[in-house]
């Protein structure tokens, strides 16, 4: 047996890149009996069946450093959120759930601001609002290329995903990164896929040697329903050092008296911005729960 990486999946078939080759592979029907089918991302072990076919069978599904169900998406190393500092407005209400999303996964997120040309006052004020939290900001200007080599430098030998609203330049800057690239995958233009008729299929693009980025329609569909509410502020990042000074077990950090993290927000240690937007997603996410039954 060799190992490979599934890159892509249609219906029953995946392609694995095992070494610098891709063979189309049937998964073993014991997957199925197991409820465990191999994904895009997944480390897998091949057995060869036809090695000038370049054909195989899937083994083994290697263990993952985490999963996605929707799309069915693993080992992914990093989220790349991206909202534009103008045109469309920044949502930042969509960046804090999807950020969100990623903590909860335990996928590192990165906030990509693209656009840069347009509102520089809204850029430092984003920067502001998310200052706390040590995630990573890269700014960029698809059309200038400005950042365009600190989010190479970033993606290198990583796989990464970038999600983020219509219109924020995701493409733009897909393009620019392609563009350049030496490898198969590069030359082949992004727009090939987008005659898939499933909006579902997921690829992984290869940028350069172990450099993988994840053609996905987008997480913007995501929800958060993975958690509930009373646990929102672990996966507030900033917020979670300060729950326990709170008094109360289960506290919302919304009503309640002796609130860390309501002292903390006195104290300017956290956003107020990003605390209203708590207090959003945590109230939709009641919302949902009380009308489960
Ligand atoms: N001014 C400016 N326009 C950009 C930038 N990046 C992308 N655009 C434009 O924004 C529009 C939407 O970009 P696109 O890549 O299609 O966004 P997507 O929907 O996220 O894929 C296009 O007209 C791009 O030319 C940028 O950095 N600055
Ligand atoms: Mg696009
Ligand atoms: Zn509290």
């Amino acid at each position: 047996m060799i190992q490979g990486k599934i890159i892509d999946n249609i219906s029953n078939k995946y392609s694995v890149k095992i070494d610098v080759n891709i063979y189309t592979c049937d998964a073993r029907g014991k997957f199925k009996k197991e409820k465990l089918k191999p994904v895009v991302g997944d480390n897998v072990n091949v057995s060869i069946v036809d090695e000038n076919k370049k054909t195989g069978i899937i083994e083994e599904i290697l263990p993952r450093k985490n999963y996605i169900k929707r799309p069915k998406l693993a080992n992914l190393d990093q989220l790349i959120f991206v909202i534009s500092s103008k045109m469309p407005k920044p949502d930042l209400l969509m960046l804090d759930k999807q950020l969100v999303f990623a903590e909860i996964l335990k996928i590192k997120p990165i906030i990509l601001i693209n656009k840069i040309d347009l509102d520089e006052n809204t850029v430092k004020e984003i920067e502001k609002q998310y200052k706390k939290t040590n995630y990573k900001i890269i700014k960029t200007c698809a059309k200038t290329k400005e950042g365009i080599d600190e989010l190479k430098e970033i993606l290198k030998n990583k796989i990464s995903a970038f999600s983020g609203n219509s219109g924020v330049g995701k493409s733009t800057l897909l393009n620019n990164l392609f563009k350049e690239s030496k490898t198969l995958e590069g030359s082949i233009s992004l727009k090939n896929k987008k005659g898939k008729n499933t909006t579902t299929n997921i690829c992984l693009y290869e940028l350069e040697e172990n450099t993988f980025i994840a053609d996905t329609p987008g997480f913007s569909s995501f929800e958060i329903t993975e958690t509930e509410a009373e646990n929102l502020a672990q996966f507030f990042v900033e917020f979670k050092e300060y729950i326990k000074y709170c008094e109360f077990v289960g506290c919302s950090h919304i009503k309640e008296q002796n609130c860390g993290i309501k002292k903390a927000l006195e104290e300017n240690k956290i956003s107020q911005e990003r605390y209203k937007r708590y207090i959003k997603i945590y109230e939709e996410l009641k919302d949902k729960e009380e009308h489960k039954w």
